[in-house]
């Protein structure tokens, strides 16, 4: 899978993609990522890529013409399978959304801008608009690092078959079960003993039990 990344701050996603788990995943050959400046697609010689916005509100927005010409520039590469738009007001991205855009070929993520891009950029240029959440960032860089990040891990191979993505939590809608590891006791606090039972089907059953409590608990409405 390919992952191209067009933003105005490249270095604040570029850390979360070059190390850990995201690092091996390139040095396998499982995905590769793009990280495109948009102030290199601008034919200003300021480099500016915002402008003020017609009507006269508050902030800068980002002008349609460097994000067209970073996508045309992509698009004359590859096809993209989709091209999404990082933005508080967008879908609820959920494990399900990436799940989904796991399983596709080519990606491009357009980081949004504190106070918007022209609007045009969403009506003509993007094919999908994704939020990490309701609450408001300062930019969609941390959002897209995020979603590169789910999504790269659920990609087979990515994670090891022991630790494998499929018994996170919220792939079948329950939380996951505690983990503990040794010393079995410490400072009296003891691991739940069925843990240290070597009982394989108790110790399946415990931990399905201990998800179904904590989902209720914590997460009621994923019970549903
Ligand atoms: Cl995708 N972008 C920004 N700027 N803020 C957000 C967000 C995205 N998702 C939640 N808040």
């Amino acid at each position: 899978m390919r992952i191209d990344i067009v933003t105005v701050l490249p270095e604040m996603i570029e850390g979360a993609l070059n190390c850990s788990i995201l690092k091996r995943a390139q040095d396998k050959g499982l995905v590769q990522f793009g990280l495109h400046n948009l102030r290199d697609y601008t034919l200003d010689k300021h480099r500016r890529v915002d402008d003020y916005p017609f009507g006269g509100e508050a902030g800068m927005v980002l002008q349609i013409e460097p994000v067209d010409r970073c996508i045309e520039h992509l698009k004359s590469h590859r096809n993209y399978d989709e091209i999404i738009f990082t933005t508080p007001d967008g879908e609820q991205f959920t494990q399900k959304t990436a799940n989904e855009l796991s399983l596709l070929k080519n990606l491009i993520i357009l980081c949004g801008h504190y106070k918007g891009v022209d609007y045009r950029v969403r009506e003509h240029l993007i094919t999908r608009e994704v939020s990490i959440g309701d609450f408001v960032l300062t930019g969609g860089e941390l959002a897209a690092a995020m979603i590169a990040d789910a999504v790269v891990r659920v990609i087979p191979g990515v994670i090891g078959d022991e630790q494998s993505a499929l018994s996170d939590s919220f792939q079948d809608n329950l939380l996951a079960p505690p983990v503990y590891t040794r010393p079995a006791e410490y400072k009296g606090w003891r691991v739940p003993e069925v843990l240290l039972s070597g009982h394989e089907r108790k110790i399946a059953e415990w931990r399905l039990e201990q998800a179904h409590d904590r989902t209720k608990r914590l997460r009621p409405d994923l019970m549903k």
